[in-house]
């Protein structure tokens, strides 16, 4: 069994699957902190989980003429230290919502596939420095990160960016070894993962292994073969993964994580209490999330707790808290509802029906939850 040796997981964690293992935590805690505690932070692992010797680790860095190896103690000691808070989210986080339109092929994420985390390591630039290659000058187009993780048959999981990207993000991706002033967790990257603020998890390779430049875009399946979307007509019989992009950044999401689905509220409650988090990629702030008891008829404004972060480079997310009537006479079930707008004034779609794709990604449509309110 490859996966016997993965490492214990809190038992708090809901997981949609074994081995691999895959997990999210209730929906609930992630509005309690704006830094998402390592155990609660959902777990997306496509393979075994590699055991890693701290003091055998290195990271090669692959430019034209020579290849730098950087051990962990070169890394901590060699660099100065970055630090950024930023969200990783799943390009699956909310899936199940599609899976109610029509199946699909993925895990059963609800909405807590996402976290939001302060990283900490060597910038990208003092590492690629280091290591003589010039981003500035390469005619190479993407940039590539191999993991140590490895499938049946030795493949390794991987992904690249755009070389346009690793350029305007050169000092804000980090080659991190902590997680919120720890070091990084075993399911989570041990000893170094890569943090590439503001684009969707799968990009962000954990058990960092390699570095290089290349003409091509990553070779691995989860970079060609998968988190690409497709219109909601396209499905397995006639999907051609060639012909769409690697999800790069995310469009703006948000979701109420409090009050659970299906919560029974207080016998004739006349307002409820919201609260959840909001997102956007590529750094777009959060300014404005809108809420509704019913059904999204008529909205209020939810306060928005400041993240530090300027709207134009917000890797964070934004949390939210709204009180909201409950409308006279809607004793029994109320839908509640958010969405968010980012600073580019993009909004969520109204329902999932329109961005239905095959494999359940870019689920962002308004998020509903039912509640009931007994008379
Ligand atoms: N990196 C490696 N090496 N192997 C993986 O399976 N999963 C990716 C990404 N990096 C993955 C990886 C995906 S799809 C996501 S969503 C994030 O890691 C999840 O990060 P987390 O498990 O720390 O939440
Ligand atoms: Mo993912």
């Amino acid at each position: 069994n490859p996966y016997a040796n993965d490492p214990p997981r809190s038992p708090i964690l809901i997981p949609s699957s074994r081995a691999p293992f895959n997990a999210e935590p209730p929906a609930l805690l992630l509005a309690e902190n704006f830094l998402t505690p390592n155990d609660l932070f959902y777990i997306r692992n496509h393979l075994p989980v590699p055991d890693i010797d701290p003091r055998k680790y290195s990271l090669e860095v692959q430019g034209s003429q020579k290849t730098a190896v950087l051990d962990l103690s070169g890394l901590r000691k060699g660099f100065k230290k970055k630090s950024v808070a930023a969200v990783v989210m799943c390009a699956g986080n909310r899936r199940s919502e599609m899976v109610r339109i029509k199946s699909v092929k993925g895990l059963n994420w609800g909405a807590a596939a996402i976290g939001n985390a302060n990283w900490a390591g060597a910038t990208l630039n003092d590492v690629l420095k280091h290591s003589g290659i010039d981003l500035e000058g390469t005619e190479k187009k993407h940039l590539v990160f191999e993991g140590m993780d490895k499938g049946p048959e030795g493949s390794v999981y991987g992904a690249s960016i755009p070389i346009e990207m690793a350029r305007s993000l050169k000092d804000e991706i980090v080659i991190a070894y902590e997680m919120n002033g720890e070091p990084i967790p075993r399911d989570h990257g041990y000893p170094v993962r890569v943090i590439i603020p503001g684009i969707v998890g799968a990009r962000q390779v954990k058990w960092l292994n390699k570095i290089y430049l290349s003409d091509e875009e990553s070779e691995c399946h989860w970079q060609r073969r998968d988190y690409k979307g497709f219109n909601s007509s396209i499905d397995w019989h006639n999907v051609d993964f060639d012909s769409s992009v690697a999800i790069m950044q995310l469009p703006v999401i948000s979701a109420i994580c409090d009050p659970p689905e299906g919560t029974e509220l207080e016998e004739g409650s006349d307002e409820v209490t919201l609260r959840g988090y909001a997102w956007s990629g590529g750094g777009r702030g959060i300014v404005r999330v809108d809420v509704s008891a019913d059904g999204g008829k008529t909205w209020q404004n939810a306060e928005l707790k400041p993240n530090g972060q300027s709207p134009y480079r917000a890797w964070a997310w934004t949390l939210w808290e709204a009180t909201i009537p409950i409308p006279e006479g809607k004793a029994g079930d109320v839908e509640l509802v958010c969405k968010a707008v980012d600073v580019s004034y993009n909004v969520q779609p109204d329902s999932v029906e329109g961005i239905w794709n095959l494999r359940g990604v870019l689920s962002n449509a308004w998020h509903r939850i039912k509640v009931t309110v007994p008379p």
